[in-house]
């Protein structure tokens, strides 16, 4: 019989870094073979713990230990990654969620309420242009036109599902049954290094926007085409750029804006790129602020556009709103963190995640672990063990406050 240990969610961690399409940290893409296996391999560990595991059509994964009543306590993260990522990022609070509901269903037997741990098919937006499917398929967030996203092959989230027999008719209603979501994950910052604190406890989650910038020039001879009467769309994407970061920069904290990606077309030495593309991501605490931050940068991008005669088209693909967790939750966490004397700090999430889809539709709470020199998206991602087991108590602390009692 398999046991889940603390101790072995380290030994876990690094089992589950090697499901990688990269040698160079770990890449592990919606529906990409890496995927696929990790899947499974989640899947048979739970079995083998005596979990009843299930499947949506979206492909998320559930570990359920069913309780004496139907609702239930959800607790888990995502199961891909970023390009290059770390091992921590959505793995850990997979691998921990597992961990805690299997410990406390042996510790205090048949919950009152319906535990599960979840695998959330996908939350980075790292391969289709669209993001937090998983989670927003689970509260009935997800559209039609979420699963025709394309990669940059050109296959939509619908084809390469289908492409894994992930062939189950998908729904767009979303769980009624879900009382509670708790996510453990890495802190991805440096405020928990620099405060000291073992633990984060999140009072909210900025709201997010993700754009495609696209630009048109003339691509030409790079030899025979005097400066003065180029349309280079390299050019006028640079200066885009560099306002973008200036703007946001004059802005202040906590307004953060990030060029993530660029392509230029035709891509050769010798021609002056007539497309570029390249992405935005945009978040601050507040959405009113966020949404007039976005048009201030578009404003300025379309003037630099109408100086250097290129056509812009700015596309938004990604709308995430800011949410904050449960207030009585985060005092759950916030007593128990005192009850077991780590030290803890009420904060900001400055990264997406989960919580902040489910949170928008069910009570949902996030624990954070410091992340060393608050590196994450980075194959150097690492949290301390200690720091990695202090938050699976707490996890389990709180499962055990809120499912075996009735209210
Ligand atoms: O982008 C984010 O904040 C998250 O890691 N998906
Ligand atoms: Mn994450
Ligand atoms: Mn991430």
């Amino acid at each position: 019989m398999m046991l889940s240990t603390r101790e072995n969610v380290h030994q876990k961690l690094d089992w589950l870094a090697t499901f990688s399409e990269s040698t160079l940290g770990v890449t592990r893409l919606l529906y990409s073979k890496a995927w696929k296996d990790a899947r499974e391999a989640l899947i048979a560990y739970m079995k083998s713990l005596g979990f009843s595991v299930y499947e949506d059509a979206a492909g998320n994964v559930f570990g359920r230990i069913q309780g004496e009543t139907d609702d239930v306590i959800l607790t888990g993260s995502h199961l891909d990654t970023v390009k290059n990522g770390g091992k921590y990022d959505g793995a850990y609070g997979v691998l921990a969620g597992i961990h805690a509901v299997y410990h406390t269903w042996k510790t205090y037997g048949t919950p009152y309420k319906t535990l599960e741990a979840a695998i959330f098919c996908e939350e980075e937006g790292s391969r289709f242009k669209t993001a937090y499917i998983g989670s927003r398929y689970i509260v009935g967030d997800a559209s039609e036109e979420d699963f025709s996203a394309e990669d940059a092959a050109g296959h939509s989230v619908n084809q390469a599902r289908e492409a894994l027999g992930l062939t189950a008719s998908l729904s767009f209603t979303g769980r009624s049954d879900i009382e509670r979501f708790i996510e453990l994950h890495i802190e991805q910052g440096q405020q928990l290094e620099q405060s000291g604190d073992h633990l984060g406890i999140v009072k909210a989650i900025v709201g997010q926007q993700r754009f495609t910038y696209q630009i048109s020039g003339s691509a030409n001879h790079a030899g025979t085409t005097p400066m003065n009467m180029r349309r280079d769309a390299l050019e006028a994407a640079a200066l885009m750029i560099t306002a973008i970061n200036r703007l946001t920069k004059e802005a202040g904290d906590p307004f953060v804006a990030t060029v993530g990606t660029i392509e230029a077309a035709p891509g050769s030495v010798n021609v002056i790129p007539g497309e570029v593309t390249f992405t935005l991501d945009v978040r601050h605490p507040e959405d009113e602020k966020l949404t007039a931050h976005v048009l201030q940068l578009e404003k300025a991008c379309v003037a630099i556009a109408d100086e250097h005669n290129v056509k812009l088209d700015v596309q938004r693909f990604v709308t995430i709103e800011a949410v904050p967790m449960d207030e009585q939750m985060v005092n759950d966490l916030h007593e128990i963190c005192e009850q077991e004397q780590l030290t803890h700090k009420l904060m900001y999430s400055g990264a997406g995640h989960d919580a902040q889809v489910v949170g928008r539709s069910v009570p949902a709470a996030m624990l954070f672990v410091p992340s060393r020199h608050g590196l994450s998206h980075h194959p150097d991602e690492y949290t301390e063990p200690q720091y990695l087991e202090n938050g699976i108590a707490i996890l389990e602390k709180a499962l055990s406050s809120w499912a075996w009692k009735e209210k």
